[in-house]
């Protein structure tokens, strides 16, 4: 049976595509979750793709992902930097998790270098652009293989 797998997109990425291409790569978000399913389909996970701009919302998931799935990754976009919240409900999820950026944070503002969130992730991809889904996908297979070995 195919592992299920969440990837979560924070607040903001529902805009990628149409706007400041220059930062985050002209790619929709719809275009990068065709990519992700078909890279997911051929790594054998059952694949549930999300984005949300509420917190909270974010939050529910993770607790979700770790009640149901058996892997997760996590753009929390501007969340990354501030919410409290978010680690909160990473740290107390045991599965195995990838936090994920499009643009490398730490080439970036003074205020986006700091990942709050970070800390709950087993490893982190970023500044890789809209590849970095489907790189952040095969490290989450290898991070699972790794931890039922
Ligand atoms: O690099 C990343 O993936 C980020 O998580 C993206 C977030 C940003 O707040 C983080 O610092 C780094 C922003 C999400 C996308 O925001 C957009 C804003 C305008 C147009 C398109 C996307």
């Amino acid at each position: 049976m195919a592992a299920a797998v969440y990837l979560l997109n924070g607040p903001n990425l529902n805009l990628l595509g149409a706007r400041e291409p220059e930062i985050y790569g002209a790619t929709a978000l719809a275009d990068i979750e065709a990519a992700a399913q078909k890279t997911a389909k051929e790594l054998g996970f059952a694949l549930e793709f999300r984005q949300s701009n509420h917190e909270g919302v974010l939050v529910d998931w993770v607790q979700e992902a770790d009640a149901k799935a058996e892997g997760l990754i996590i753009n929390p976009g501007g969340y990354t930097h501030t919410s409290v919240a978010l680690l909160d409900a990473l740290s107390a999820a045991s599965l195995p998790k990838i936090e994920l950026h499009l643009s490398n944070i730490h080439a970036r503002e003074a205020f986006r270098q700091r990942s709050l969130t970070a800390a709950a992730a087993d490893g982190i991809i970023m500044g890789l652009g809209a590849p970095g889904y489907r790189l952040a996908l095969k490290a989450l297979k290898s991070l699972m293989e790794t931890r039922a070995a």
